[in-house]
């Protein structure tokens, strides 16, 4: 009693001041019967949902391989990637600037811990990547729970501590800690696939790549990251509408299997043409082709933007272009 009284005695003290400018409503995140949760970063859904696949080019204008997706609702942000380190700033930074009115990211997720996807987030330097924005704020940031001893992956780390919450995959699979398995935009889901690396400790960092699945009522988009051991995955997804090739289109990931299960409509691959791997190889070229002719890629299109209403979807980009009609294509691979 002595104690209510002291409560009391201080708020009427201090004038009934209370701060609601930081109260987060807990009614945004469900707790689901498996125990995984489910969070509402928004409760409307836009008429148009847009997803770039960025054209990451430096500042010599010139593409460089790895992967950036933006994907926006309204006021939703969410980014999937930065690309190396200066592409994020000369390429992904600039782009976020111009689309994220608002200034505030929802939900970042770093697939995993290699340079050409987290590096841009870091920047050229640690001032001028993606996680440090001039008056932006980052809600919750995704990252694989992989433990590099790269000094990206350090920078990197030190760059999530801006954020209000920072999960692993493999928490975010199982709601521990309250970490989010689906995130929704009124009717829209983003929901974390398993692929059973996310707690191996002895699996590849592209293997421990994050994957999502993005769904608007009809219309579904996969995000791989650098996945190249899809056998789980191809055993427990069925068909897809858009597949951003995994590993930039590497024949090391893309298997016949995933790529039978997904029977996409189309491909986008996110890559440079130029890198030193060879990459899109005429091996993994071949499978993606039995399974569909709508094949994109980056360095030949320029940022692809791929929208929907969620029955149907429109592509467009500077120079929309098959990657099949493209003159890289035709100087470098075949149509078997
Ligand atoms: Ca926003």
């Amino acid at each position: 009693m002595k104690k209510l009284l002291c409560v009391i005695l201080i708020f009427l003290t201090t004038g009934c001041t209370i701060d609601y400018s930081n109260f987060t409503p807990r009614s945004n995140i469900i707790k689901n019967k498996d125990g995984t949760y489910t969070k509402y970063l928004s409760k409307d859904t836009c008429s148009t949902l847009e997803v770039y696949y960025l054209d990451l080019k430096d500042n010599n204008n010139e593409t460089k391989i790895g992967d950036s997706t933006y994907i926006k609702c309204n006021d939703i942000d969410i980014i999937i990637d930065a690309g190396v380190k200066n592409v994020g700033s000369s390429t992904v930074v600039p782009f976020l600037k111009e689309k994220v009115t608002d200034k505030k990211i929802e939900l970042v997720i770093a697939t995993h811990t290699d340079n050409d996807h987290i590096g841009g987030f870091v920047g050229l330097s640690k001032k001028e990547g993606v996680l440090s924005i001039t008056d932006f704020t980052y809600d919750y940031i995704l990252e694989s729970g992989y433990v590099s001893d790269s000094n990206v992956y350090s920078d990197f780390m030190e760059l999530t501590t801006k954020a209000s919450k920072v999960c692993n995959a493999y928490d975010s699979l199982l709601g521990n800690n309250e970490c989010i398995k689906i995130f929704k935009i009124g009717n829209i889901t983003l929901e974390i696939l398993d692929t059973s690396f996310y707690n191996s400790q002895n699996a590849s960092p592209n293997n421990r790549s994050i994957v999502t699945l993005l769904t608007y009522n009809n219309i579904t988009y996969l995000f791989p990251g650098d996945l190249e051991d899809d056998e789980y995955l191809a055993n427990n997804i069925s068909h897809v509408d858009i597949f951003k090739a995994s590993h930039h289109g590497a024949s090391s990931a893309n298997s016949t299997s995933l790529l039978q299960a997904l029977t996409p409509e189309v491909i986008i691959l996110s890559t440079d043409g130029t890198n030193n791997y060879d990459i899109p190889q005429q091996e993994s070229l071949d499978r993606m082709y039995a399974i569909t002719n709508q094949i994109y890629a980056t360095f030949t299109t320029g940022t692809i933007k791929i929208s929907t209403d969620g029955n149907t979807y429109n592509i467009t980009s500077d120079n929309l272009i098959l990657f099949q009609n493209s003159e890289w294509f035709l100087q470098n691979r075949t149509l078997n």
